[in-house]
């Protein structure tokens, strides 16, 4: 079933076989989506070149450190270039400084909050800015959220105010776009252990606390993740747009 055959999509946030960002491209993939990718740094670059590559030789793999706004300019003038037109678009990306997780929230520096805004959530506006004018057949955009921008989450901290951040920005993306035919939503996982979560202290407990209490005594799996991604990608979500879709086993709904 391709039901994603001939889109042309883009995604922003794998790092190795483990992320979030990973799933959701492979099912797009399997969906029939022509893919580009990109990297944050030299770093990162051979793990997503023998990734991106599997998906054949020729795949688009770019450089972008989402702060950087000649970086994001030079991806989609390439990307652009390349393939002429875009419909997919996903941000799978998050940073706070490590110490703005491990104290109180209230000792949150400026420059950590700052930081962690411009790359979690400033971040979506930018790529979603630079990816309209290539959007000409209507598009999809999704990013990935936590249920820490709605309820505090110990140590979530100020990484919980700018998914908050993130959220409401689909939202009035969503009402600037929707004119273009061009949806944008989030999906909110529950806790998955990918390089961003590993070295969270107390990630372990998070994930049987999941298990224990959400509805479907469980937790997420990338491969759903993925699913949901092309669902949300695709014709049959034509309808949905602005919303954060939560991909928890349920946990969400409960009071207690
Ligand atoms: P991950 O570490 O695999 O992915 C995070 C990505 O962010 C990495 O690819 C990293 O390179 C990228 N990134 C960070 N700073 C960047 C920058 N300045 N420029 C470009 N890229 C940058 O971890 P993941 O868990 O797959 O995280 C992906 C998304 O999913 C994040 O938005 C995260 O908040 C969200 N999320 C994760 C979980 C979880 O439990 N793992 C749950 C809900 C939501
Ligand atoms: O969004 C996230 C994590 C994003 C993240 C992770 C790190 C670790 C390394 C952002 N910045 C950094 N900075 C680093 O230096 N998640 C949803 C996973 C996560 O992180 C938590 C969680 C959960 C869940 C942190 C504290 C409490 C719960």
């Amino acid at each position: 079933m391709s039901l994603l055959a001939g889109k042309i999509g883009i995604v922003f946030g794998v790092a190795n076989k483990r992320s979030i960002a990973w799933a959701i491209a492979q099912a797009w993939h399997e969906a029939g989506a022509m893919l580009a990718f990109t990297y944050q740094g030299e770093r990162l670059r051979e793990n997503v070149e023998e990734l991106a590559s599997t998906f054949g030789a020729d795949t688009l793999i770019l450089p972008c450190d989402v702060t950087r706004d000649e970086e994001i300019e030079r991806v989609f003038a390439v990307a652009g270039e390349k393939f002429g037109k875009l419909h997919l678009l996903l941000h799978s990306v998050a940073f706070a400084p490590r110490a703005a997780l491990e104290g109180r929230f209230l000792d949150t520096s400026r420059e950590a909050f700052r930081v962690a805004h411009d790359v979690s959530a400033y971040s979506l506006v930018a790529l979603s800015r630079h990816a309209v004018p290539w959007m000409t057949e209507g598009g999809s955009i999704v990013a990935m959220t936590y249920y820490g921008a709605k309820k505090v989450v110990p140590h979530y901290n100020v990484m919980g105010v700018a998914k908050a951040a993130l959220e409401a920005s689909t939202r009035y993306l969503a009402y600037d776009l929707g004119p273009q035919k061009i949806r944008v939503n989030c999906i909110s996982a529950g806790p998955v252990n990918t390089l961003a979560a590993r070295g969270i202290s107390g990630f372990g407990e998070m994930l049987k606390h999941y298990e224990a209490h959400a509805p479907l005594k469980r937790n997420v799996l990338p491969d759903e993740l993925g699913a949901t991604g092309a669902f949300l990608a695709s014709d049959g979500a034509a309808a949905i747009t602005g919303q954060v879709l939560y991909v928890d086993c349920g946990y969400q709904i409960m009071g207690m």
